[in-house]
């Protein structure tokens, strides 16, 4: 997946303004874009498709993230995917996602707090503004996107729902819902997903509950409605369509933690010096690049967390 723009320099600050971002959008539904037939548009352009909308569309307004990267387009958000609830094949999940019933939906919010709640989305979206964040995501399988995602810190909700001196942890749990999840028919993982984070980790303001992507509605294969995003960690933290979020007191148990705890650990933060037993993560590819990159400490993040690891083997809690 070459994209033929990214290597136009682009230069707009992280916030993109609100009217470009519109005209994104607008060029998007102009396009009438489905999320399948856009991933060959992009992969395999051809001179009939060149208008000069198509190309501003695809080239985007220059959405990068604070260290410059440009944002990955919206076709290869949407289209190379980790969702085993639907796939273990990146490419398929989009359209077995597609039709995923997302409405109506709630999230409760348990365990060691003062006033457990369950949250409609739209309370969730109404309640808290919703920012653009535009991160790194680093796949523990050793590629990586830049996602402009939108969405509001995970620290707001904790908060309203006030954590008790008991609460350590935070526990997720994605939807259970087979019918629609084929993959949840496989006996080799322990649905449903289930990931978890320190209390301080969840509250660092990085740590984003995430709705939409490039303003739109955040789309089924990535984790409609709402999703996680801990952008220094590797992306099977990021747990999708969240149904339940529960503060407690000792270290929850995780999906791939329990399938092979020898590969992926609970901190499992991004870290160039620690390989995966099967491979390097000294470098990655990132999608819609030709050449690999160095992988960061912390992908990039490190001012902001890596004082959270304070005393910490991070070689042991990996
Ligand atoms: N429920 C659930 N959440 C999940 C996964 C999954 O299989 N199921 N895959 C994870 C992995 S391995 C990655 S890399 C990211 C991918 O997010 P994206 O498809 O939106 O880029 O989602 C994470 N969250
Ligand atoms: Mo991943």
């Amino acid at each position: 997946m070459s994209n033929p723009f990214k290597s136009v320099p682009v230069r707009s600050s992280e916030i993109t303004p609100k009217e470009t971002y519109l005209s994104r959008r607008d060029f998007i539904k102009a396009a009438g874009v489905v999320a399948g037939s856009m991933a060959l548009a992009a992969c395999a352009p051809n001179a009939a498709d060149m208008t000069p909308e198509s190309l501003a569309a695809d080239a985007g307004p220059g959405k990068t993230d604070e260290r410059g990267d440009p944002a990955n387009s919206f076709e290869e958000i949407a289209n190379y995917n980790n969702y085993y609830e639907f796939s273990t094949n990146k490419e398929a999940v989009a359209g077995l996602a597609k039709g995923f019933t997302t409405a109506p939906w709630t999230v409760e919010v348990s365990g060691f707090v003062s006033k457990p709640k369950t949250f409609g989305v739209e309370d969730l979206l109404s309640m808290f503004p919703q920012e653009e964040r535009i991160y790194r995501l680093r796949c523990v399988e050793a590629w990586s996107m830049v996602i402009p995602w939108n969405g509001f810190p995970l620290a707001s909700l904790l908060k309203m729902v006030e954590p008790t001196s008991d609460a350590k942890y935070v526990r997720f749990e994605t939807i259970y819902r087979p019918e629609e999840m084929k993959g949840q028919g496989s006996p080799f993982y322990p649905w449903p997903y289930q990931e978890g984070l320190r209390l301080d980790e969840a509250m660092n303001d990085l740590t984003l509950l995430a709705t939409g992507i490039y303003g739109e509605d955040i789309l089924a294969q990535n984790g409609a409605p709402i999703r996680l995003v801990v952008p220094w960690k590797y992306g099977f933290k990021s747990i999708k369509s969240i149904v339940k979020i529960e503060l407690v007191a000792e270290e929850p148990q995780t999906l791939w933690s329990t399938v092979a705890p020898s590969e992926y650990g609970f901190y499992a933060n991004v870290n160039p010096g620690v390989d995966h037993p099967r491979w390097s993560q000294a470098t990655e590819r990132r999608i819609g690049e030709i050449s690999r990159r160095g992988t960061l400490p912390f992908n990039g993040y490190g001012e902001q967390v890596a004082s959270l690891y304070d005393g910490m083997d991070l070689s042991l809690n990996y």
